[in-house]
């Protein structure tokens, strides 16, 4: 199975799956700027046309694309590892709270505040449009540990996007005691934990490459 991510991006999430699961796995870092898969030099884009992480090569050789559908392929390719839900009711919440951070979080209000070229304006309508999403969460996690009634590919995603608020100042984590208090627990995990240490060393090397070429 190869993982095609980007340091610290939203691929981080499936990463955390893959720990959680035990899998063995290649990790394949993507220059995000020149979509040049760094291990070989190769173009990302003749595996992902749209040149986004998380793709997913499987181990029969197909191409996966979308953190929703990549994180519940890993959570059925593995199912020893409850990273998902039986289908029924349950799936279909598990389907609700992908969905929720992969449009209202990640790309409602996150990708505009964090994307250096996003003008002034976009940043300032994500977060009046989009801010009280995190009061919703807030909310919701009172009183309780997980997304579900155990950790699934849905926290590994969430963790991976709130991670992100340490480069959003104007969304402060702290407005939200709940979602900070989920976020320092899970962060505890061993899987997360591997996976921020791991991800942030590669996300500094990126940092320092980039500086160098400019
Ligand atoms: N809809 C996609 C979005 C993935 C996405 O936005 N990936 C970002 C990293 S968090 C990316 O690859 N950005 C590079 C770019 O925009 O060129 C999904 O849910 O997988």
């Amino acid at each position: 199975m190869d993982l095609y991510f980007s340091p610290l991006a939203c691929s981080m999430a499936t990463r955390v799956a893959l720990y959680e699961a035990g899998a063995e796995a290649n990790y394949l870092e993507v220059d995000s700027p020149t979509k040049t898969v760094l291990k070989d030099g190769s173009d990302f884009r003749a595996v992902n046309p749209i040149g986004l992480v998380p793709t997913l090569r499987t181990d029969e050789g197909m191409v996966l694309t979308e953190n929703a559908a990549i994180l519940q392929y890993v959570a059925d390719r593995f199912p020893q590892s409850h990273l998902g839900t039986a289908s029924g009711i349950d799936r279909t919440r598990l389907h609700q709270w992908l969905c929720f951070i992969g449009t209202e979080l990640h790309k409602g209000l996150f990708i505009p505040v964090l994307d250096r070229k996003s003008p002034q304006e976009s940043k300032a309508y994500a977060l009046e449009k989009n801010l009280s999403r995190l009061d919703y969460v807030e909310n919701y996690l009172k009183g309780r540990e997980f997304l579900l009634d155990h950790f699934t590919v849905a926290d590994a995603y969430l963790v991976t996007v709130i991670n992100w608020t340490m480069a959003t100042p104007p969304i402060e984590l702290a407005k939200w005691p709940n979602l900070k208090a989920y976020y320092e627990r899970l962060k505890q995990r061993p899987s997360i934990a591997k996976a921020i240490a791991e991800e942030f060393g590669l996300y500094k090397a990126e940092q320092a490459r980039r500086k160098a070429a400019a």
